[in-house]
């Protein structure tokens, strides 16, 4: 659904309420100043991934696709090289960089028996927020053996079984294809749960994923990406979220409701940096931060130029004819700072007060003296969203119908 004011929630209020508190406190440079910060903060904390498993297990595939790197892109982990002598290696995708993932090498290898692994590996487990055991196969006594270390810190770990389309190819048994498809991941779950569960390491199949790497709509990828979201240190849950490719249902509508919740206090911060509105000016003194919030939304939404390349080569569409063919907007009304004022004059000025701006008004108003563009603020960042938000849905399903496609060819 595009992005809407009605059904705010409570704490979003609340939130105004303590903004307002520390504006009087403040003053208005000092506030500005702390606004940025608070919506800067998800940027100052890091999420570390481990990813642990034998050589050949999928876990540089693996990297590559929870950081959304491709060929050609800056620090993509190498796929199909064996890596004997290496140590922890760690990933990052250069603009997201918030999350970092570690490749960290197999039990039980020469350089890398089990006894003292964590004393070579040189890194304590407290440095990690999550583990991904990962297998192509079923998972080993070292698996095994990692597993009971991370739990002995009580911390998260996942199974992850890859290479599932590999196992459904292989499967000779007759009858439909999603029918043969369902059973063999049944048994592959089962297989894999049972004697994790005889050792005691898991009591529950769901923190077992069953993925194919090159196909991240499909199986239990977006499962495993909701999981991380969710298991996420609350501190870190937006760190996650927003460091995350919006590639997949799930982290669209996760990034969605974060870009709303920021969205009143990015609005307070452009109309409480502005001057007395100068008449015919309109938005011009805010404009700056509007338009590094629109360009925030388009790049976090995988339709920044950038984006929009990635999903040209995916659908296999010139870029000037993807843009047609979806109507997409956001690229030309973001071209500029002058360019947004210039739609925003049309498009958001003449917009009756939502209930947010009904709400902080009438505070605000005996503090900032440029009080009046407030809404305006508001109203252009939230259909600049729902611009954003559209484009990028349409563009994810087109791309989700061509996989499908595929599929149905094959
Ligand atoms: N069919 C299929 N191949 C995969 C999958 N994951 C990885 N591979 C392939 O398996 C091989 C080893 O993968 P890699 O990521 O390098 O494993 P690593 O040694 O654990 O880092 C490469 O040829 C990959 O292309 C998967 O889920 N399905
Ligand atoms: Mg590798």
């Amino acid at each position: 659904m595009a992005a809407q004011f009605e059904a705010q929630p409570d704490y979003i209020h609340q939130d105004i309420k303590e903004c307002v508190d520390v504006l009087k406190v403040m003053g208005v440079t000092k506030f500005s100043k702390h606004l940025q910060r608070e919506l800067d903060m998800w940027k100052h904390t890091d999420l570390n991934i481990a990813v642990v498993g034998n050589s050949g297990a999928g876990k540089s595939s693996l990297i590559n696709a929870i950081l959304d790197l491709e060929t050609d892109d800056d620090g993509m982990a190498k796929v199909g090289v064996v890596e004997t002598t290496k140590t922890v290696t760690t990933y990052r995708n250069n603009n997201r960089p918030n999350l970092a993932l570690h490749d960290f090498p197999g039990v039980g290898t020469p350089n890398y028996p089990q006894k003292g692994y964590f004393d070579k590996i040189g890194h304590k487990l407290s440095e990690y927020d999550f583990f991904l055991i990962v297998s192509s196969d079923r998972f080993t006594e070292y698996d095994l053996w990692f597993a009971k270390q991370i739990k002995r810190d009580e911390k998260h770990f996942y199974f992850v079984r890859t290479h599932i389309d590999l196992s459904i190819y292989k499967d000779k048994r007759p009858g439909p294809k999603k029918l043969k498809a369902k059973k063999v991941m049944e048994e592959v779950k089962k297989s894999i749960y049972e004697p994790l569960k005889k050792e005691g390491v898991i009591d529950d199949d769901c923190h077992i994923f069953l993925i194919n790497n090159d196909a991240k709509l499909e199986f239990d990828f977006e499962r495993l990406l909701q999981t991380l979201i969710k298991d996420s240190p609350v501190l870190k849950r937006q760190t996650m979220i927003l460091s995350l490719a919006a590639d997949v249902d799930e982290t669209i509508n996760e990034k969605v409701k974060i870009l709303k919740g920021r969205m009143y206090k990015v609005a307070l911060l452009a109309s409480s940096g502005s001057a007395v509105p100068v008449p015919g000016v309109g938005l011009a003194a805010e404009a700056a931060v509007l338009y590094k919030e629109g360009c925030f939304y388009r790049e976090q939404l995988g339709i920044d130029d950038k984006g929009l390349r990635r999903l040209s080569n995916h659908l296999n569409i010139e870029i000037e004819q993807l843009m047609k063919n979806f109507h997409l907007e956001s690229h030309l009304v973001l071209i500029s700072a002058k360019e947004l004022i210039k739609w925003a004059s049309v498009h958001v000025v003449s917009e009756a007060l939502e209930d947010i701006s009904k709400l902080i008004l009438p505070v605000l108003g005996s503090l900032i003296s440029a009080v009046a563009s407030f809404p305006l603020c508001l109203n252009t960042l939230n259909k600049l969203l729902t611009m954003c938000e559209t484009e990028a849905r349409q563009l994810h399903n087109e791309v989700a119908r061509s996989v499908l496609n595929d599929d149905i060819r094959q």
